[in-house]
């Protein structure tokens, strides 16, 4: 292979040196890929995966200011140039990271052209690279999706668009995704409605436009059956931005909306935290809502800043908020197909290119230590059994016909009779989060 431009000069492969000291930021202290907990290694636990956009694509520009991050050098050149030099920049990131997964947009792979017909031309070429540069390394392709929000055609929804010409664009977009996906062998293909929702209700048909949308879902599972295609399919929830309401609300209300179409076989859910806060929920609870429906596929491991109160899209370094995620992931068996996909961007004064290192190792040490806490916290069964007690009137008696569903008012009442009033049982949730910050 002909020598290429080296991106990250000086920095080599990061290493797991446990004894590191505070200040060394581009080892992994907690990371260490070929461990085995709970008869899996650590790699395989967390599955890390690293995505194009933010990393690759991202200048550091804002609504209010210019790009920071000018020492991104493959953005230079012509547009194709410009695409095969962030490739070759990223396939070198994901190896001296030592990260076996990415995710990218059609539209941040390779840009748009003038046609369907020319943008289709362009992702081929460009995937034809990523193909190679995947075979050489071993990365492989965590999950893609189609950009169906940024184009103009786009301001007012793509699936959920008033207008069908719109509509059939995003279905062509997501025919040819599709088809990159069977090409790159991507393990998931992930749906997050950029615009697919409504900024007044004046101008808006909730229900015609739902029933679209789970049109469209089902035109794209057929075709992924016709074209022999295995991955995952992934809806990823988010309440508001850029929409005043975006349909895709939150875990629950994706979860409902696809059983509602009978489409709960063909998709499950990636989760973002950051999107997951701005719902009004906490952290994990959307990691936890979906694993209880046998709904989560993947994770976007990211956080937000909920005082800022958008979507910040920053590295997660919180060993509370990795160790709650991670103990859902241990305990419904792990992830995959799916994994943990940092949609997060170093922020615009993060001007260094070490700092992208420096938050992707740290973010990956801090889900190894959520891990390690979460095994340990499972391990243990402190937690597990308490909850367990906690809910023992259903494995017995009335509890057991309630559990099966077999119960009744008329035995409702009959039980109240013989027994009375129930005694008040303590919650103890300050015991729980007493043993919980044991193990942080
Ligand atoms: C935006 C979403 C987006 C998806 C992929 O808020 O997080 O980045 O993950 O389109
Ligand atoms: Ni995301
Ligand atoms: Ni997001």
């Amino acid at each position: 292979m002909a020598a290429h431009e080296e991106f990250f000069a000086g920095i080599p492969k990061i290493q797991y040196v446990p004894d590191a000291g505070p200040g060394d930021v581009m080892c992994f202290k907690h990371y260490n890929p070929t461990e085995v907990l709970m008869g899996r290694t650590m790699e395989d636990w967390l599955r890390f995966s690293v995505c194009y956009w933010h990393s690759f694509c991202g200048t550091g520009a804002d609504p209010f200011g210019f790009p920071t991050l000018l020492q991104r050098v493959w953005n230079e050149g012509t547009p194709m140039e410009a695409a095969k030099k962030r490739l070759r920049a990223a396939f070198e990131f994901f190896t001296k990271l030592g990260v076996k997964f990415y995710t990218f947009h059609d539209r941040d792979m390779s840009p748009e052209g003038a046609t369907l017909e020319e943008s289709n031309k362009n992702l081929d070429e460009i995937t034809d690279l990523a193909l190679q540069l995947q075979t050489q390394t071993g990365v492989k392709v965590l999950w893609v999706t189609c950009n169906l929000f940024a184009h103009p055609r786009y301001m007012n929804g793509a699936a959920t668009n008033p207008d069908c010409h719109v509509l059939a664009y995003a279905g062509a977009q997501v025919k040819k995704g599709l088809d990159v996906a069977k090409k790159l062998g991507a393990e998931n293909f992930v749906f997050w409605g950029g615009r697919e929702g409504f900024h007044s209700i004046l101008n808006t048909d909730v229900a015609a436009e739902l029933k679209h949308m789970a049109g469209f879902f089902k035109m794209a599972a057929r075709y992924k059956e016709k074209i022999g295609l295995k991955c995952q399919f992934l809806i990823e929830p988010k309440p508001k931005e850029p929409c005043r309401h975006q349909y895709d609300y939150d875990a629950m209300s994706v979860i409902g909306f696809l059983k509602h179409h009978g489409l709960e076989r063909d998709f499950k859910l990636n989760i973002e935290p950051n999107h997951t806060t701005l719902a009004g929920h906490s952290y994990e609870h959307d990691i936890v809502v979906a694993s209880a429906f046998g709904m989560l596929g993947s994770v976007d491991s990211n956080t937000g800043s909920p005082d800022l109160g958008w979507d910040t899209d920053q590295f997660p370094m919180d060993i509370r908020n990795t160790t709650l995620v991670m103990k859902t992931i241990v305990e419904q068996g792990g992830l995959q197909p799916g994994g943990l996909n940092f949609d997060a961007k170093v922020r615009r004064e993060s001007t260094d290119l070490e700092d992208l290192f420096i938050a992707h190792i740290g973010a990956m040490d801090a889900f190894a230590r959520g891990l390690r806490n979460a095994v340990h916290i499972i391990e243990d069964g402190l937690i597990t059994g308490m909850v367990k007690e906690r809910y023992s009137s259903f494995s017995h008696g009335l509890g057991q016909k309630v559990e099966d569903g077999s119960a009744t008012l008329e035995e409702m009442e009959a039980f109240i009779k013989e027994n009375g009033e129930p005694k008040v049982t303590s919650g103890k949730q300050e015991k729980y989060e007493s043993i919980f910050n044991h193990y942080i």
